[in-house]
C-alpha cells in the first residue's frame, strides 16, 4: 500500500490548513495518507497503529474488504434517491438492523448527533401522543459528563464547559443528576418526564463504566415510572465492549437505542433510532427528515456492517482481546497508570499528571507509532479497530509502557 504522491510534505500541508480551516481541532501532528486494517500510513510514509479507531468509527478497521466492496458496488448502482421515493436497499437495513438490535422498528439518519436529536425528538412525541404530558412542558433526564453531541440542544444539556460556552441560549427541559446514581435519577423523573437519555459507558467522560446493576435500575425505573429510557449507544455499542449493545452486559433492553459511528463502517455517515413500535409509531410522514437519511449508499454499507456484526465475530474478538488490553494495563498499574477503566476493547486510561498530560503522552506514543487520543486531563482513550491482532495490541502496550516508564 503506498501514499499517492504528494506535492506537499505533511508540515507544509499542516501549515497549509491554519489559514484557512477552522480551528475547532487541535489534532496530534501527523497526516495520514492511506490506512489498512489497523494501520495507518503518513504523508512520508510513517506507519501507525491506530488505538483511536475514529472514536469507534472504524470497528471493522480502515477499509474493510467486505465494507468497500459494499460501497463499490452500490457507487455502481445508485447513491441518493431522497425519501421522497423509496429505493431497494433500505427494506433490508431496516430489517436487519432491527433483528440485529432485537428492536421493532428503525429511524434512519446520518450522524450520531441526529440520531440524538431525533431521539429526543421521538421521545417528546411519545410523551404527548401516549403518555399524556401536557404540550411542551416533556422534560428529559440526563447524566452529568455526558456526551451526547455538538448540536446546540445537546451541548445546552453538557456539563462540559468548553462544549457549551458561547453557543446559548439553550433548549428547556433537561434535568441533569450524576451518571451512576440511581436515587438522584429518581428523584428528577416526574409526571413530565418522557425519558431517561444516558450512555451505558460514558465515552468522552474517560470509559466511565456504571456500577453492575445500574442499568438495570435505570431499566426497572423508567418502566415503573412511565418514561422511556434511551440508550446512547453510538461509541459503546456495534461490538465494541465485546457485545453487539453494551446494554446486553447487564441483559437490558431499553426503549429506544441510538446508533452512529461504526454503523457506516468507516466509510459513509450512518446513524440510527431503534426502538419499539409504540414509540418510533408516534412519526407521521412529514414530521422528521433528512435529506440523505436512508440513503440507498447508507443503507449499503450499514447492511454490510450489520451482516459482518451477525457472525458475533468482531463482539468475540473484543470480549477475547479485551482480556489481553485488562492484563496489560494492569501490569502498568504503579508504572506510570494511576487506574484504568476497560470492557471488551475499550479502555480509559489514567496516567500520573507527573509523566504528562494526556496529550503529552498522545504525542509521545505517536513518536513510538501508535495513534491515541487523550479525553481530559491526564485519561487516554485506548479504543483500537476489533479486527487488531493480539500481537498488534501488545506491542501497542509495550509502547505504552515504554512512553511512561522512559519518557521517550
Ligand atoms: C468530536 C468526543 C468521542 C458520542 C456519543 C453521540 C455522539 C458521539 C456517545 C455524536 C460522538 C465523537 C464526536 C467527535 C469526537 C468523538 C468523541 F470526543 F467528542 F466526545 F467519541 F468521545 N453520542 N463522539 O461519542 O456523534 O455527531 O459526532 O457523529 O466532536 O470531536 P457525531
Amino acid at each position: 500500500m503506498t501514499a499517492p504522491a504528494h506535492t506537499r510534505s505533511s508540515a507544509e500541508l499542516i501549515r497549509a490548513e491554519e489559514p484557512v480551516l477552522a480551528h475547532n481541532y487541535h489534532p496530534l501532528p501527523v497526516v495520514v495518507a492511506s490506512a489498512e486494517g489497523a494501520w495507518v500510513e503518513d504523508v512520508e510514509g510513517r506507519r501507525y497503529l491506530d488505538m483511536l479507531a475514529g472514536y469507534s468509527a472504524l470497528n471493522f478497521g480502515h477499509r474493510h474488504p467486505a465494507l468497500i466492496e459494499a460501497a463499490h458496488r452500490q457507487l455502481d448502482r445508485l447513491t441518493l434517491t431522497s425519501r421522497a421515493f423509496h429505493n431497494d436497499r433500505l427494506a433490508e437495513f431496516a430489517e436487519r438492523l432491527a433483528e440485529l438490535t432485537g428492536h421493532d422498528m428503525v429511524l434512519p439518519m446520518n450522524t450520531g448527533a441526529e440520531a440524538v436529536e431525533s431521539g429526543i425528538k421521538l421521545a417528546r412525541k411519545w410523551a404527548y401522543d401516549v403518555k399524556g404530558v401536557p404540550a411542551d412542558r416533556a422534560t428529559i433526564v440526563v447524566a452529568a459528563d455526558n456526551f451526547h453531541g455538538r448540536t446546540t440542544t445537546i451541548v445546552g444539556f453538557s456539563t462540559d464547559e468548553t462544549a457549551r460556552t458561547g453557543f446559548g441560549p439553550f433548549a428547556p427541559g433537561f434535568r441533569i443528576v450524576p451518571y451512576n446514581d440511581l436515587a438522584a435519577m429518581e428523584a428528577a423523573i416526574d409526571d413530565t418526564t418522557a425519558a431517561v437519555l444516558i450512555e451505558p459507558i460514558q465515552g468522552e467522560a474517560g470509559v466511565i463504566i456504571p456500577d453492575d446493576g445500574y442499568l438495570a435500575g435505570v431499566r426497572e425505573l423508567t418502566r415503573r415510572k412511565g418514561c422511556l429510557f434511551v440508550a446512547d449507544e453510538i461509541q459503546s455499542g456495534l461490538g465494541r465492549t465485546g457485545r453487539t449493545l453494551a446494554v446486553e452486559h447487564e441483559g437490558v433492553v431499553p426503549d429506544l437505542v441510538l446508533l452512529g459511528k461504526a454503523l457506516g463502517g468507516g466509510i459513509v455517515p450512518v446513524s440510527a433510532v431503534v426502538g419499539s413500535r409504540e414509540v418510533l409509531g408516534v412519526l407521521r410522514p412529514g414530521e422528521h427528515g433528512s435529506t440523505f437519511g436512508g440513503n440507498p449508499l447508507a443503507a449499503a454499507v450499514g447492511t454490510a456492517v450489520v451482516e459482518l456484526l451477525e457472525t458475533g465475530e468482531f463482539q468475540a474478538r473484543a470480549a477475547e482481546l479485551g482480556v489481553i488490553l485488562r492484563d496489560g494495563l494492569t501490569e502498568l498499574v504503579g508504572r506510570g497508570v494511576v487506574g484504568f477503566r476497560a470492557r471488551g476493547l475499550w479502555a480509559g486510561v489514567d496516567i500520573d499528571p507527573a509523566i504528562g498530560t494526556g496529550r503529552e503522552i498522545s504525542e509521545r506514543l505517536m513518536r513510538e507509532g501508535v495513534l491515541a487520543k487523550d479525553t481530559h486531563g491526564s485519561t487516554i482513550r485506548l479504543a483500537p479497530p476489533l479486527t487488531v491482532t493480539a500481537e498488534e495490541l501488545r506491542s501497542a502496550i509495550g509502547s505504552l509502557e515504554k512512553v511512561l516508564t522512559q519518557g521517550a
